[in-house]
């Protein structure tokens, strides 16, 4: 074994500190910087570990762990997260930091550079009660983070001691004799300068807005120096996989009507949350339901699994009543106009339904009955008088949603009647501290009346049988376990089923004539009553677990409904019904730096996306790139022109557009010649390694994460194209001409498989890419079989049609003029004024210090227009003496429209005659 170094070289500071606090016995050879010792890279990297078996290793932390591993100390997973931090964080802020420093003179800047890191050190060392990161003992990661900081730290000049608790552990780690002697042999003694002739061999770093919150590049397997690890048997299984001819297997894909399952194939059932029909969904709605479901459908199909994607409209509840009286419309009527929105809506966003229904169906009222009434004879429904929240005021029984007050769990005072937003426990309405009635905020009184309960604890046993497998063999997400784990923990509670309602699926029962089923007893059902509506062989999919796998994709505040209620109601029904395999739950997305507000205005809503003039498969992308999934997340406007420009017209767009480009200018459209060496093979190896992380990572609905490996293949592709240079070698001699045409082959059947990797992302430019490379049809099927197959798709010869552009650049006027339109940050002093109206005067300064909006005339405009509208809507409804909580919900509007205006035009939007009495 063998470990090559330079002197001045950051990163061998660490290994050698690895190596003598280890003892791993081991020679060190010093050589210079330009040295190659590992034969395939393109360029020289050090350190380097050569291994007994030949192999090398030459990531620095790689070699760190291996020495730590060598010596017997296993890595602690808290350790390998701080490794990682190191390469993703630290490492990209510390190169920048040693730029500065000593290139450029400019060390006072340092500690700017790496305050972010820093304090984060600092936090996590001050909270801890170890003297190590890991522990009472010196690990892995106190090594390789003191050698990564020593140049820093260890110079007064540069650190600002303001991190109190990173000095005292960098000292102690320091106080030991065999890190002291591994930096005095990097180093020298000499400090910064000793550094100096290994940094200006470095590329000089990007001091762009990748090392914020989110990395550009989140791929934890990317080594800290930018280049994986490439065997040379992976580049040549690389190669042969490219040299296999597509053609010879591309099976026909029969689309069967109506898809049923089929023996002996991947048979998948996928469903996205039933969006309710009073409303249009905003784009937090469409990501974390209809898009996610979308995109894991199309890439299924391209793994030609056998699979059903059904959705519908959820119609109805006491929501779609309200509507329908706020409308001056009956409730059907309110359902077809909204089931008529919503369907256009996600036709514009290209959603790929199989079937997209509605519950308000014949079979909704059979199959929800016919479950019921096995519940019944099963003996798990029982009867109880309830207590129910009426409204004298407004003469009615109070639906959950029509009632709010403090949570008895968590004491949040605006619990909802059905469910806390806070701690997300479900409640039953009269369980909430100081109710209110939403409409008119009167204190309702408690009326008793007799209702059915679903026997949960009865189910309990069962339940969680079944939960104990589904969620260990099948792909639930994190939050979905969580969210299923506490409410069990809870101990489970009957829940009613049925309501004091009209609008509603009727209940069968004679004793219960006049009710009609509780929406969340209904709703789930319609995923079966939509796919009845679908085919008459329903049962197939919904009643045969054996051979389907269910996906449930839903926002995480329906995971219980899921993962709790609907499987007791199927398991009590006891008909072998299929339940759910792979629970798919996202976070919540953010509009700016608030959340979207149907009553306020506030955010971009579907009906709306289609107006900005940008595609629908821009809008699918910058949604699946800030995908909610693991964490909230913020819709932005700024950051969408930012993912725009740089990864798809930069990025994307520009490394396709090159390589059809080439063939087009230097080859007169046809693909050229091609002569593979090692660099190439290198890069077959590294484009099929990304593509079975995105296969790996799609097939475990990881659809952010699976979407940065497409963009790290172009990235790979722009970066092969500027080193070869094919423009200048098309202009030299025989062999430099050869080049420049396998350099361009190769690059255009990047772009194809670039375009089959988009296909369940961006559905329309996929397209576009393969009508522009005429690429063959069979190649959709069969590059993502298996592991994934990147063969050569275009062989030499092949024509390809007329290239162009595939996106075009978001300016910033035509970004802030959308921002403006659709709130963001006008809506800052909105909200500030309607909670604080004493405290904002006429709209100069916004209360958190954001620019505030002065006068808008063009929204001004619209605004006017709004408000004699809403005015005329308000006179109509008291002249038909309509209901005084219809009338006074309208008025509220209007006075908020107002509002609106007022601040539109500069004027003061709080009046002191309307002081307080904004909701
Ligand atoms: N309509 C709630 C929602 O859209 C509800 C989902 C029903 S799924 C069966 O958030
Ligand atoms: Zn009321």
């Amino acid at each position: 074994m063998k470990l090559f170094v330079s002197e001045g070289n950051p990163h061998c500071l660490k290994v050698l500190a690895a190596l003598e606090v280890t003892g791993v016995q081991c020679g060190v050879e010093y050589i210079n910087h330009e040295e190659k010792v590992v034969p395939f890279l393109s360029r020289p990297t050090l350190p380097v570990l050569l291994l007994p078996n030949g192999q090398h290793l030459f990531s620095s932390n790689a070699i760190c762990r291996y020495l730590f591993e060598s010596n017997g100390q296993e890595s602690s997973e808290l350790c390998n997260q701080w490794l990682e931090w190191e390469a993703t964080v630290l490492q990209p802020a510390l190169l920048q930091a040693l730029h500065m420093a000593v290139l450029q003179g400019k060390g006072s800047e340092v500690i700017q550079v790496l305050k972010g890191p820093l304090n984060v050190l600092d936090q996590n060392l001050s909270k801890g009660i170890t003297p190590y990161l890991t522990g009472e003992s010196v690990s892995l990661a106190d090594v390789v983070l003191w050698a990564a900081l020593y140049p820093v730290l260890s110079d007064s000049s540069l650190a600002s001691g303001e991190q109190k608790s990173v000095k005292t552990w960098f000292d102690r780690v320091a106080a030991m004799h065999s890190c002291q002697s591994a930096a005095q042999k990097v180093l020298q003694g000499k400090g910064l300068q000793a550094m100096k002739s290994f940094m200006q061999r470095q590329p000089a770093p990007q001091s762009s807005q990748c090392r914020d919150s989110q990395p550009c590049n989140s791929n934890p397997a990317e080594s800290e120096e930018g280049e994986r690890f490439v065997s040379e048997e992976e580049m040549e299984a690389a190669y042969l996989t490219w040299r296999k001819s597509l053609n010879t297997c591309s099976p026909a894909m029969d689309t069967q009507n109506p898809i049923l399952p089929q023996e002996g194939k991947r048979n998948i059932l996928v469903t996205s949350a039933l969006p309710y029909v009073n409303n249009v969904p905003h784009l937090g709605n469409i990501i974390g339901c209809v898009l996610s479901a979308d995109v894991f459908s199309r890439y299924g199909r391209l793994r030609a699994w056998n699979l059903l994607f059904v959705c519908g409209t959820d119609e109805y509840g006491t929501a779609t009543e309200n509507k329908a009286r706020e409308e001056g419309l009956t409730p059907q009527q309110i359902c077809d106009k909204y089931h008529a929105v919503h369907s256009s809506i996600y036709k514009w966003f290209q959603i790929s339904f199989d079937f997209f229904g509605r519950t308000t169906t014949n079979k909704q009222t059979e199959i929800a009955q016919d479950i019921f009434w096995r519940l019944h004879k099963n003996g798990y429904l029982v009867e109880d008088t309830v207590e129910q929240l009426r409204c004298e005021n407004c003469q009615r029984f109070l639906a959950d949603r029509f009632v709010e007050g403090t949570c008895p769990h968590c004491s949040y005072p605006e619990a909802r009647g059905d469910q806390c937003d806070k701690c997300g426990r479900l409640i039953n309405a009269v369980e909430l501290r100081e109710p209110q009635c939403k409409v008119c905020r009167q204190t309702p009184v408690i009326r008793s009346s007799k209702h059915l309960f679903l026997d949960l604890p009865k189910l309990e046993t069962q339940l969680e049988q079944w939960l104990e497998k589904s969620t260990s063999t099948g792909d639930w997400t994190a939050n979905a376990k969580q969210i299923t784990r506490s409410w069990l923990r809870d101990g489970l509670k009957p829940r009613c089923i049925t309501r004091d309602l009209h609008w509603g699926t009727p209940v069968p029962h004679p004793d219960f004539k006049e009710k009609v089923f509780y929406v969340w007893f209904d709703a789930p059902i319609g995923y079966l009553s939509i796919t009845a509506n679908y085919t008459d062989e329903w049962e197939k999919w919904w009643k045969n677990p054996h051979q389907v796998e269910l996906y449930n994709f839903m926002a995480k505040d329906n995971v219980p409904f899921h993962s709790v209620v609907f499987p007791c109601s199927l398991l009590g029904a006891q008909d072998n019904y299929t339940l759910v395999n792979h629970l798919v739950a996202t976070e919540y997305l953010n509009y700016e730096d608030t959340k979207f507000s149907k009553s306020r205005g506030v955010g971009v809503f579907g009906d709306m996306a289609k107006d900005t003039g940008i595609p629908s498969d821009v809008w699918r992308f910058y949604l699946l790139y800030v995908r909610p999934e693991g964490q909230d997340s913020a819709f932005s406007w700024a950051d969408m022109a930012l993912k725009n420009n740089s990864e798809l017209l930069n990025n994307l767009g520009n490394f396709i557009n090159r390589a059809g480009m080439f063939v087009t200018k230097f080859f007169e459209g046809c693909v050229p010649a091609m002569e593979l060496q090692q660099e190439d093979k290198k890069l077959l190896a590294v484009v099929g390694w990304e593509l079975q992380q995105y296969i790996q990572l799609m097939d475990k609905v990881k659809i952010r994460d699976a979407l940065k490996h497409i963009l790290n293949i172009s990235r790979h592709g722009n970066q092969y194209i500027q080193i070869n240079e094919p423009w200048k070698k098309i202009k030299g001699g025989d062999s430099e001409r050869q080049r420049a045409g396998t350099v361009t082959g190769v690059s255009v059947n990047i772009a194809c498989l670039l375009s089959v990797m988009l296909l369940p992302y961006m559905p329309a430019v996929s397209q576009t890419i393969r009508d522009q490379l005429n690429a063959p049809q069979s190649c959709i099927y069969t590059m993502l079989q298996g592991t994934g197959t990147f063969a050569c798709a275009l062989n030499p010869g092949h024509r390809i049609g007329n290239v162009s552009p595939l996106f075009q650049k978001l300016e910033a006027d035509q970004i802030e003029a959308l921002k403006k339109r659709f709130g963001g940050q006008q809506t800052t002093l909105q909200s500030a004024a309607s909670t604080q109206p004493a405290a904002v005067p006429a709209p100069t300064v916004g209360v958190d210090g954001m620019t505030v909006v002065g006068v808008d005339p063009e929204k001004a405009k619209q605004l006017t227009k709004a408000v004699a509208e809403q005015g005329d809507k308000v006179r109509a409804l008291k002249a038909q003496k309509a209901e005084k909580d219809v009338i006074a919900a309208e008025v509220s509007k209007l006075l908020d429209l107002k509002k609106q205006l007022a601040l539109a035009e500069g004027k003061n939007p709080e009046p002191a005659a309307q002081k307080g009495k904004k909701k």
